[in-house]
C-alpha cells in the first residue's frame, strides 16, 4: 500500500493536487516511507504548472499521530533524532512554505506531535469537529518539532502555546478555531466537500496573486511595518504585470466572473 497517495483529477477538481497520507491502521504516522511520497509530492506541485492547489488530508479515521515511534531503533547506542529533522521533517516544512500555491489541509481525524505542526505549516487547514490537535511531543520527553515551536505562539499567543506544549492537552477542533489555530471546524460529514470547494476555488484563482499573498503574510512575521511596506511595493509592482490582473479589472467593469488562468 502506498503510503501516500497523490492525483490531479482534472474532471472532479481541476487544478487541485490532493495529497492523502495513507496508513490508516498507524493514524498516518510518519515513516521514511511517508516522507519519501510527500517529498515527491511537493516535487510535482513546485513544478507542474498545472497544479495550482494542494489539498492534503488523512485516510482513514486519523489524519497524522506524528513520528511512528516503532520506527526509531531504541536500543542503538547514541539516538540522533536531529538528524531525521535535518533530513525530512525541515525540508518538508520548508518546501511547504515557499510553494507559491495554496496548501489547504482537511484535518479528518486526530493530528498529534509531528502531524499536528504538519497541519499548521498548510496555509488554510479545516478540521472536522471530531478531529483534535494535541502537541504529544512532551509526553515521550520530547520538545515541538516540524515548526511547532514557531507556528504555536504566533498563532495563538505565548500562553496557550506554552500550555498545549508543556502539557500536551488535547484541543478540540472547535476550541482550534476559537482560539486562531485553525481557520474553520466543520461537521465531519462536510468536512470533505467544504476542504474541496475551498480547494477548488483557489485553484481556479489567480495563481500568482495567491503565491504572493503567502509570501507578504509569512515575511510579515519577520518584517517590520517599513520592510513590509517595500515588500507590498515590490509585489505589487510583479503582480501588475500579469494577464490575471487585466482580467479581473476587465471582469469587473464588465459585471462578469472572471476566468483567471494562473499566468
Ligand atoms: C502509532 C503512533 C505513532 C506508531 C498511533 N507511531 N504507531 C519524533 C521523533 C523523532 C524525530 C522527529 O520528530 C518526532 C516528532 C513526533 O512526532 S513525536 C510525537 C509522536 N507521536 C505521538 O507521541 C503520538 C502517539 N499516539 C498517540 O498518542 C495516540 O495514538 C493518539 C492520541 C494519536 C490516538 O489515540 P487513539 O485514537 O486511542 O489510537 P491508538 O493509540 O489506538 O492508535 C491506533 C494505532 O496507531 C495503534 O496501533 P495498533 O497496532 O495497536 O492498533 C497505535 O500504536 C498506532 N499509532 N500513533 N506515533
Amino acid at each position: 500500500m502506498e503510503p501516500v497517495l497523490v492525483s490531479l483529477d482534472g474532471a472532479h477538481l481541476p487544478g487541485v493536487l490532493r495529497i492523502t497520507l495513507n496508513r490508516p491502521e498507524k493514524l498516518n504516522a510518519f515513516t521514511a516511507g511517508l516522507h519519501q511520497g510527500l517529498a515527491d509530492a511537493m516535487t510535482r506541485a513546485e513544478t507542474d504548472s498545472a497544479v495550482r492547489c494542494l489539498l492534503v488530508t488523512g485516510a482513514g479515521r486519523g489524519f497524522c499521530a506524528g513520528q511512528d515511534l516503532a520506527e526509531r531503533d531504541m536500543n542503538a547506542p547514541v539516538i540522533d533524532l536531529g538528524e531525521g529533522l535535518e533530513t525530512r521533517y525541515n525540508p518538508l516544512v520548508r518546501r511547504m512554505r515557499a510553494l507559491p500555491k495554496p496548501i489547504v489541509c482537511a484535518v479528518n481525524g486526530v493530528a498529534a506531535g509531528a502531524g499536528a505542526n504538519f497541519a499548521l505549516a498548510c496555509d488554510i487547514v479545516l478540521a472536522a469537529r471530531s478531529a483534535a490537535f494535541i502537541q504529544a511531543f512532551v509526553k515521550i520527553g520530547l520538545v515541538p518539532d516540524c515548526g511547532g515551536s514557531y507556528f504555536l505562539p504566533r498563532l495563538t499567543g505565548t500562553q496557550r502555546a506554552m500550555a498545549l506544549a508543556m502539557t500536551g492537552e488535547r484541543l478540540s477542533a472547535q476550541d482550534a478555531e476559537r482560539w486562531g489555530l485553525i481557520w474553520k471546524c466543520v461537521d465531519d460529514a462536510d468536512l470533505q466537500d467544504e476542504s474541496e470547494k475551498l480547494a477548488l476555488q483557489l485553484a481556479g484563482g489567480p495563481t500568482g496573486s495567491l503565491g504572493m499573498i503567502k509570501k507578504a503574510i509569512y515575511d510579515s512575521a519577520n518584517n517590520d511595518l517599513s520592510a513590509q511596506l517595500d515588500l507590498e511595493r515590490d509585489l505589487q509592482r510583479d503582480i501588475g504585470k500579469g494577464q490575471d490582473y487585466r482580467e479581473g479589472v476587465a471582469a469587473f467593469l464588465e459585471k462578469r466572473k472572471p476566468q483567471f488562468t494562473g499566468r
